[in-house]
């Protein structure tokens, strides 16, 4: 204790003779004298980047924010520090040029923010379309005067430039070895600012980094410099990545789909030919849910009944990767799999898809996406685009409060409740439509409980007390769980897709259309609750020993098969009739485009998943991550084993053979995507267009 505070006494005495040798000495003064340009450049820039932050984004979150500010800091002082390596009278215009620079991203920034509520993209002000389409709207309706509160940046180091000049300090001579004394220090405090910045990151706030596309968090943690940055690199790798390797990504596809049957018509076909479609986005919803119920309440009791009386397929799987909803977008539409690095809606949203929308707009179908979110969230602004939507009514097009507001955005209810608004006017003016309402509401973490509606997940007991009379008890069992609040926000979700159901069938909008709702991933929950659900013992209110005989292991194949989300198929009058079945072949998120397209009447001739009722048991879902899951065996790749699924022998070519079509399959698909190959090549053309000439 003793020497605690010996230890304390010396450190304060040091400190307070530093402190006095600093004052006596005006070491501040004089650093501050020498180094005028160097703390302009520093100060106003970090100023910039905070004060953009605090125009844009309006959360308290922000406000108090102090990691972009280290952020901000940390780059700067480097930047500012490297400077120091050049001679005095050129160091101006080092600092300058950067000032200009992080001036322009604040101002490209602040103005692209006021229109389109996100921050502004490398690889989206390269697409010439943007500056034709928003040119002029921004001179008229976007710039304000805040926009140029940046220039004071640029302008600071001016005209202190112009008043040192007066008295000759940049004549000033500093040997080559001071510079480098000057460099390494300044640098160093830039570095000490990057290692405390590094550690306020979180597992999430680097995994956001890498994947670039929730951009107002990004710079909301990293500061608008970092932000713009990793912008820079994740807009460049995609067009490096297809730099290599074109031509035998070429051939490879050619002879995949050498070997690929033709499909041929079946029972179902054109059995929905110009029907109108709702595609119903299901965000977070899993298959397990729907056998689920707590006190004789079920927790989706609509999605039960909607499976009840239309085509539920009980094995269906979305294979995602790394771009979650956005990947469930791209394998429902386009019958493609997820990219093996990067995602195909940031990275590769100028290429050739045959989206769902593309294919119906050829036969004559108006076709839209509804979202209630900023419509920059996952790149979806230019991929709708892409996939062949010809309208996506996005945040700015709902009334978006905070009453109506649950985690991030419009509430699933208000948002159906508004967009079934916008779907009677839909109707009137088009004859035959598709369109994808994307829900939202049901995304982790599932913490909002008090905006879900009540739905106790405890366990409630009615007991005989001594005396004969009787009272309920409960028993906590998943309340307070993350499982338990997921099943809150899930039966939430399920009431909100109730509610459009009958609001859709009041305005007659059911007549002459099919549903189709798809859960677009897992909602990766802990496997410990899944435990605790299964085994949950209401004497001690924890979970049974593994011993016990009623336990139940949830082990981890168990959770990885548990991931399935629903599909289902739904039509007003579908109730007995032939359709109305549960279906239980395997099958995937990127089968849908076949088999829906069968039904509707149009083909991807590209297609990597298959029509179900061609391929019927013998199908195949591929993950991204080399695993692979038939009606018998799931494979996990990383561990070279299986699980049997059935009592079927499973043999070692039957391993060997899967394991080829899963790796050609996720080659192929990457292959398309990347090097752009559903693209229409001029070479192709001409050789068309000879062989016709030839042929005349
Ligand atoms: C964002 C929503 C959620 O608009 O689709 O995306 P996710 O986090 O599920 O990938
Ligand atoms: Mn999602």
């Amino acid at each position: 204790m003793k020497n605690i505070k010996n230890s304390i006494n010396r450190f304060l005495k040091s400190l307070k003779k530093n402190l006095k040798k600093v004052k006596e000495e005006h070491l501040i003064r004089d650093y501050m004298k020498n180094n005028v340009l160097f703390l302009v450049f520093v100060i106003t820039t970090v100023v910039n980047s905070t004060m953009l932050r605090f125009f844009c984004i309006n959360s308290t979150d922000n406000y108090l924010a102090i990691a972009p500010i280290i952020a901000d800091l940390a780059l700067v002082t480097i930047i500012g520090g490297l400077g120091y390596l050049l001679k005095p009278k050129n160091r101006f215009a080092y600092y300058l040029t950067f000032s200009i620079i992080l001036t322009a991203i604040c101002i490209i920034n602040s103005i692209y923010y006021t229109y389109y509520t996100s921050f502004a993209s490398v690889s989206m002000l390269s697409l010439t379309q943007y500056v034709g389409d928003v040119g002029d709207a921004v001179v008229e309706q976007v710039i304000q005067f805040r926009d140029f509160l940046y220039l004071l940046s640029p302008i600071l180091l001016i005209v202190i430039n112009y008043r040192l000049k007066k008295k000759n300090i940049h004549k000033k001579i500093e040997v080559k070895s001071d510079r480098k004394r000057k460099t390494i220090k300044t640098v160093a405090v830039g570095v000490v600012f990057a290692i405390i910045f590094v550690l306020t990151l979180t597992p999430t706030d680097m995994s956001r980094l890498v994947k670039q596309w929730n951009r107002e968090y990004i710079v909301m943690k990293y500061g608008i410099y970092i932000y713009q940055a990793n912008d820079l690199v994740a807009s460049i790798q995609p067009k490096i990545n297809s730099l290599f390797g074109y031509d035998q990504a070429k051939k490879n596809f050619k002879d995949y789909f050498k070997t690929v049957e033709k499909h041929e018509d079946n029972e179902y076909t054109n059995i929905f030919e110009g029907k109108n479609v709702i595609t119903i986005h299901g965000e977070s919803l899993q298959t397990n849910l729907m056998s689920l119920e707590f006190n004789g309440q079920e927790v989706t009791p609509n999605l039960n009944k909607l499976a009840d009386e239309g085509m539920f397929f009980s094995n269906f799987y979305s294979p995602v990767s790394v771009g979650t909803s956005s990947d469930a977008e791209l394998m429902f539409n386009t019958s493609l799999l997820p990219t093996k690095s990067g995602t195909a809606f940031v990275s590769y949203s100028n290429r050739t898809y045959y989206g769902i929308p593309k294919l119906l707009a050829d036969k004559g179908y108006y076709t839209f996406s509804m979202h209630g979110n900023n419509a920059d969230f996952w790149n979806r602004r230019n991929m709708h685009e892409s996939l062949g939507y010809d309208r996506f009514y996005n945040k700015v097009d709902y009334n978006v409060t905070e009453e109506n507001t649950i985690g991030l955005g419009i509430s699933d209810k208000a948002f159906f409740e508004q967009s079934v608004n916008k779907l009677v006017k839909i109707n009137k003016k088009h004859d035959k439509w598709y369109g994808m309402l994307m829900m939202l509401s049901n995304h982790t973490p599932f913490a909002e409980t008090d905006k879900y509606g009540e739905f106790p997940v405890d366990m409630k007991e009615t007991v005989t007390n001594p005396d004969g009379s009787t009272e309920e008890v409960s028993h906590p069992y998943m309340e307070g769980t993350k499982l338990g609040n997921y099943f809150k926000s899930a039966h939430y979700a399920d009431s909100a897709i109730g509610e459009l159901i009958n609001r859709l069938d009041e305005e007659g909008l059911l007549d002459n259309t099919i549903i189709v709702i798809y859960g677009d991933h897992d909602a990766k929950l802990p496997r410990a609750d899944y435990n605790r659900l299964y085994n949950y013992d209401k004497e001690t209110d924890s979970i049974l020993d593994e011993k016990d005989p009623n336990y139940k292991e949830y082990d981890s194949y168990q959770y990885e098969l548990g991931r399935k989300v629903p599909l289902i198929i739904w039509s007003k009058d579908m109730k007995g009739t032939k359709l109305n079945k549960e279906y239980k072949n395997v099958m995937s998120m990127y089968d849908v485009e076949p088999t829906l397209g069968n039904m509707l009447g149009f083909e991807n001739e590209y297609a990597l998943g298959h029509d179900i009722f061609d391929i019927k048991d013998q199908n195949i879902v591929v993950f991204p991550n080399g695993n692979w899951l038939t009606n018998d065996i799931y494979y996990n790749s990383q561990k070279e084993e299986y699980l049997s699924l059935t009592e079927k022998p499973v043999t070692e070519e039957e391993i060997k053979k899967n394991n080829e079509y899963a790796s050609k399959l996720l080659d192929v698909s990457n292959d398309i995507i990347v090097f752009d190959l559903l693209k229409k090549d001029q070479t192709d053309e001409n050789r068309v267009i000879e062989n016709q000439e030839k042929g005349a």
